[in-house]
């Protein structure tokens, strides 16, 4: 797919090879023949601008990971990138209302004829009873066409030779749906250009009649620059729920491609990749991402690699609270260290499973008091406090200036941290932390 573009990407790469670390420099050398090589596959430059400083933003600084080159790094960070290009997530088509209305739109030739055949064996595969209706009423071939098409995927097709109304078709054609128990009506469309007011009229009213569940523009991947345009007039005239591309398997430069989302907002959904009706499918940003960058392999090298650093710190730290529990004096140590360093919040923060905690307002008075209590006893007591009895605990009591309950309480605290600590391996143990750490009067959500 695309692979004037793919092969430019790689060139660029190439600049890129033994590097020690990822510097500004180097990355932004690359990233000039990057955006050349977007810029000549068409991509609309506003797109390829931003597309450029997001890879910079995200590159620059980014901590060198163990085992892996620089420049590898670097793919993986531009494939994300792509994969935001093209609309981040897999856009889930959500089909809970039947029949379900889909209403095809877009250029001359574009490919919607074929596309109604693709979508309704799509939707048969799944279930469905599709219904064809033939809206294009300009050329007595175009209903032949899709006759032939519905014939091929084997669902039904109507129509009506003698109307030469675009919108009553689609009027009845929606009434034989509904009363036929059809549960999808596919709507093919004539051919427009996106500056004709008149036949953009004429579907912007289909639209209203037929009221669609999916409203896609059907365009050609091998379009130009001037796609973005189309796009942006069709979602004008009939604010779009898709796009589907189609002949993605032709030799198009594929940037206009790139960039529809990025202009209009609406998504990819669909993508055409042949003739044959099966040659049809959802898209998928990611899979997109790597099929024009080519480095599949790379990409997950990366993000397995990222995965053990991950590990890695979680595992450092359970290490380390494990290590700091036991004594109150630890304890005590690490209140100070807790002072030193800022909010709770961010060390809570950094502990497996609790990211951003947050702290309530009283937290900073309950660890004095903590701290007070802890400092008003032995150093024995603190590394045993079992041995703190009833009499000993009065006296920390005032010796701490708080009450018994406060001293009592602490060291009921205390026992719990202790379990919590041996057992903070897993959810369960993040959750009793959780706990803990609430009565403290933090809140860490999960
Ligand atoms: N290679 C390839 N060809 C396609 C694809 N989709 C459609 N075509 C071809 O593109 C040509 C036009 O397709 P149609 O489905 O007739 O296009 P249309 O938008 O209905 O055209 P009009 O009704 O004239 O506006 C046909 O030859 C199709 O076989 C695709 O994904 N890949
Ligand atoms: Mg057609």
């Amino acid at each position: 797919m695309f692979p004037a573009l793919a092969d430019k990407i790689s060139d660029a790469f190439k600049s890129l090879r033994g590097l020690g670390k990822i510097s500004e420099k180097n990355v932004s050398d690359a990233l000039q023949e990057i955006r050349t090589a977007l810029l000549d596959a068409d991509v609309n430059r506003e797109a390829a601008d931003e597309f450029i400083a997001n890879v910079l933003k995200s590159s620059v600084g980014e901590k060198v990971l163990h085992k892996i080159l620089p420049e590898q790094q670097i793919v993986k960070i531009i494939h994300d990138e792509i994969v935001e290009l093209l609309g981040g997530q897999l856009d889930p088509v959500a089909y809970t209302k039947k029949p379900l209305k889909i209403l095809l739109a877009g250029l001359h030739g574009s490919g919607k004829t074929t596309t109604a055949g693709k979508l309704a064996l799509l939707l048969k595969n799944d279930g469905y009873r599709p219904l064809l209706v033939a809206c294009d009423v300009y050329r007595p071939a175009a209903i032949d066409q899709l006759m032939a098409v519905a014939r091929d995927v084997d669902v039904e097709c109507y129509r009506e030779r003698d109307v030469k109304n675009a919108r009553k078709v689609a009027k009845h054609g929606m009434r034989h749906g509904h009363d036929n128990k059809f549960d999808a009506i596919i709507f093919d469309t004539a051919g427009r250009l996106h500056i004709d007011g008149q036949l953009l009229d004429e579907i912007r009213d289909i639209r209203k009649i037929t009221d669609p569940d999916e409203v896609f523009l059907v365009a050609d991947a091998a379009l130009g620059q001037e796609s973005v345009n189309v796009a942006k007039s069709f979602n004008g005239a009939l604010s779009l729920s898709g796009i589907i591309l189609t002949k993605l398997d032709g030799d198009a430069r594929g940037g206009a491609a790139l960039s529809m989302k990025y202009v209009t907002g609406v998504p990819i959904r669909f993508i055409g990749t042949g003739e044959k009706y099966s040659d049809f499918s959802l898209f998928h940003p990611k899979r997109m991402a790597s099929r024009i960058l080519g480095m599949g392999d790379v990409v997950t090298l990366v993000e397995k690699a990222q995965r053990q650093v991950d590990d890695q710190e979680r595992e450092k730290l359970s290490k380390k609270i494990k290590k700091a529990e036991f004594t109150l004096n630890d304890f005590l140590v690490s209140i100070q260290q807790i002072k030193k360093m800022g909010p709770m919040s961010s060390l809570l923060g950094m502990l497996p499973g609790m990211a951003k905690a947050k702290t309530t307002g009283d937290d900073s008075a309950k660890m004095k008091m903590t701290e007070a209590i802890i400092q008003s006893m032995t150093m024995q007591e603190r590394a045993k406090p079992n041995i703190i009895d009833s009499w000993r605990r009065t006296r920390i009591a005032k010796g701490a200036g708080v009450e018994l309950r406060d001293v009592n309480a602490l060291l009921k605290q205390f026992a719990q941290m202790q379990k919590v600590m041996k057992s903070f391996k897993g959810e369960k143990g993040a959750r009793r932390m959780q706990e803990f750490a609430a009565q403290f009067g933090m809140n860490v959500p999960q």
